[in-house]
């Protein structure tokens, strides 16, 4: 089995302090967390970033300020950008931190409802977004919530929008998607092509569980607090870190490998 690719989602765009204090929100926080992150295992940061006011945006000043901050502690791992951002934003609004080239980014490849919301990625947003990656040299991971977002990829990639090696995410158990079970997850995995890399990341509780067997089934996973905030049932999670170190453990316990940044760059296409 190829090395484990770890990502770590640190900070997200819904959630407060007041939903946990370990929330990292601020340049120098969101910086620190990713360090820490980082030296814990993971090989790619999801980054979300907010504004003064703890608010979600995606200014590309913001980002930029973001991204130099936490290279600047010398955190090494690939910055994958989101272009998903929060419900109700435009492809325009949400494109902006692609215009800074980022290694990698998000790109969310079908709509569905996200609790009492509806996030939207139309045909003509997908595409947008897409073109905007290929325009500024950046590799896009696919956010997959249910099966139709696997061929509304494909044709992505027909389109010629998208080229080379292929990654996708699959984000099982988002209230109103696909639920976030191992069947879902296998089947999934089954539905792409083989030569596709695949990354599951686990809504709530189930973050572990897939995420457990994905290492043995030859997956990647993502963990962190944008997914999950806690780290057993009634425990906060104290930082990204730990939900990490978790992963990093039953990796070991099952004999993967666990890729480095440089590592990860290869075996997703990364130039
Ligand atoms: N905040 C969600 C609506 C992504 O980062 O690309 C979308 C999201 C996906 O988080
Ligand atoms: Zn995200």
């Amino acid at each position: 089995m190829k090395k484990i690719i770890i990502t770590a989602a640190i900070q997200g765009a819904e959630l407060t302090k007041d939903d946990t204090p370990y929330l990292p929100v601020t340049p120098d926080e969101v910086a620190l967390e990713a360090k820490r992150t980082w030296e814990a295992g993971a090989a790619i940061i999801h980054l979300h970033v907010r504004d003064r006011e703890g608010k979600p945006t995606q200014d590309t000043t913001a980002y930029r300020i973001h991204i130099d901050t936490i290279r600047a502690t010398g955190c090494e791992a690939i910055i994958q950008v989101s272009t998903g951002g929060a419900v109700g934003m435009t492809a325009e609004e949400r494109m902006g931190p692609i215009t800074l080239s980022p290694e990698y980014a998000t790109l969310n490849t079908g709509s569905i409802n996200f609790g009492r919301d509806v996030f939207i990625n139309s045909v003509s947003m997908m595409e947008k977004l897409a073109e905007a990656m290929k325009t500024y040299g950046v590799k896009p991971e696919f956010e997959v919530y249910e099966e139709g977002h696997i061929h509304n990829a494909l044709a992505l990639v027909k389109k010629g929008l998208v080229h080379g090696q292929l990654n996708f995410d699959f984000v099982l158990g988002v209230p109103g998607a696909m639920a976030a079970t191992v069947e879902n997850m296998l089947y999934l995995s089954r539905t792409i092509p083989p030569d596709a890399n695949w990354t599951v990341t686990g809504i709530g509780k189930d973050e572990l569980i897939l995420g457990g067997v994905a290492v043995f089934v030859g997956g990647n996973v993502r963990v962190g607090l944008e997914d999950n905030i806690y780290y057993a049932k009634g425990v906060l999670a104290k930082s990204n870190a730990e939900l990490v170190a978790r992963i990093v453990r039953i990796a070991n316990e099952a004999g993967r490998d666990i890729a480095s940044p440089d590592e990860a760059r290869h075996i997703l296409g990364i130039q």
